[in-house]
C-alpha cells in the first residue's frame, strides 16, 4: 500500500515537474494595448495564483499608445516573441491561429483569456479558458485577480486601466459592458489616477498619427481573417478628424492593393475611425473589391456612421457582404 502511495507521489510530482516549465504569454500579431499589457498582466497573474514560471512576449514593438501606458505603469515592454514551438503558452486577446506566433502548431496551449468570438484554435489536452463578452481582457483579469483574492500592484492596475480605456476608445465603443467600467473605476483608484483625465490623455495619445509611415498605419492593427479557403485582411487606425489623413488617403489605398499583389489575400481593408465622431471611412481593395463596390460613397471607400468596432461593426458587416 505504502509502495502504491509513493508510486502516485512521485506521478503528481512528475506533472508538477512539467508545470515548473516557463510558461510563455503572448497577444496577439501587430499587438495593439490590451494584448501588450494584458499579456504583461496575465503573466503576474499566472505567478501569484497558479505559482507558474511565466514570461510575457509581444509579437512586435508597442505602438506609441502602448508605450505611453508602459511609461505610466513604469514596466518595461515585453521581449519579442520568435516562436513557441515546444513551449508551454498562454494566450490572450485572441484564439485565431492567423494571429498567433510562429511554431504555434507545435505549442502545447494551456490557457486562453480572450474577449473575442472563439477562433480556430484546437487543443490537445484540457486547458484553462476565461473567454468573456466584455470589451477588454483586462476586465476580466481584474476580476480574475478579485476571483483569486490577490492584490493588485499600482503598475498593474495602471496597465490594465490603460488597456481598457484603449479597447473601449475611453468607454464610447458598442463592445464596452458595465463589468468593464465597474473594473475601470476600480482600477483608476487603486493606480491613484483620474479617470477622465487619463482618458482623455490617452486618446491624444491613441489619435497621434506623426511620424508614422503608411505601410505602418496599415500594419498597426492589421488582423487577417480566414473566409471560406481565403484570406482577407482589415486594419483599424483611430484619429480624431479626417483631416489628419486627408493627404494620405491614396497612398493608402496603394499600400492596401500592394498587400493584395501575391494574390494571397482577396481583400485588404482600413477602418480610418474618427472617434471624436464615430463616422468610420473603410478603405477596400483586392480581388473582392467589386462585392463592395455598391456600399461605396466614393471609389474604394465605404463611409460608415456610429462604427467605432472592427469587432461588433465593421467585421461583421464585411462578413455579411462577402459570404463570410
Ligand atoms: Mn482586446
Amino acid at each position: 500500500m505504502i509502495e502504491f502511495h509513493r508510486a502516485v507521489l512521485s506521478t503528481v510530482y512528475l506533472c508538477l515537474d512539467v508545470k515548473s516549465t516557463m510558461i510563455q504569454v503572448v497577444g496577439h500579431t501587430n499587438p495593439d494595448s490590451d494584448s501588450i499589457c494584458s499579456a504583461l498582466v496575465a503573466a503576474e497573474w499566472l505567478k501569484a495564483a497558479r505559482g507558474y514560471d511565466t514570461v510575457a512576449l509581444a509579437q512586435g514593438e508597442p505602438t506609441g499608445e502602448s508605450a505611453f501606458i508602459l511609461e505610466q505603469a513604469g514596466v518595461a515592454a515585453p521581449a519579442i516573441c520568435e516562436t513557441v514551438a515546444g513551449q508551454q503558452v498562454w494566450l490572450v486577446d485572441f484564439t485565431d491561429l492567423s494571429q498567433a506566433p510562429k511554431g504555434i502548431e507545435d505549442a502545447e496551449v494551456v490557457g486562453v483569456i480572450d474577449h473575442h468570438r472563439l477562433g480556430d484554435l484546437i487543443t490537445a489536452n484540457p486547458l484553462e479558458a476565461w473567454i468573456w463578452p466584455v470589451g477588454c481582457c483586462s476586465t476580466i483579469l481584474y476580476n480574475l485577480f478579485v476571483m483569486e483574492n490577490i492584490e493588485i500592484s499600482r503598475a498593474n492596475a495602471v496597465l490594465m486601466l490603460g488597456a481598457i480605456c484603449s479597447d473601449t476608445v475611453a468607454f464610447r465603443s458598442p463592445t464596452c459592458t458595465e463589468k468593464d467600467v465597474i473594473a475601470a473605476e476600480a482600477l483608476a483608484k487603486i493606480a491613484g489616477l483620474d479617470l477622465e483625465a487619463f482618458c482623455e490623455e490617452l486618446m491624444l495619445v491613441k489619435t497621434n498619427l506623426n511620424g508614422l509611415s503608411i505601410a505602418s498605419l496599415v500594419d498597426r492593427d492589421l488582423k487577417k481573417f480566414p473566409v471560406k479557403d481565403d484570406f482577407v485582411v482589415v486594419g483599424q487606425i483611430e484619429i480624431a478628424s479626417f483631416d489628419q489623413v486627408t493627404d494620405k488617403i491614396e497612398a493608402l489605398q496603394e499600400e492596401l492593393a500592394g498587400r493584395c499583389a501575391s494574390g494571397e489575400l482577396k481583400l485588404a481593408a482600413l477602418m480610418v475611425t474618427n472617434i471624436s465622431t464615430s463616422v468610420t471611412k473603410l478603405l477596400f481593395q483586392g480581388e473582392w473589391s467589386n462585392m463592395l463596390a455598391e456600399h461605396a460613397s466614393e471609389t474604394n471607400i465605404v463611409e460608415m456612421e456610429n462604427t467605432l468596432s472592427r469587432k461588433k461593426q465593421g467585421w461583421p458587416w464585411l462578413q455579411t457582404v462577402l459570404g463570410a
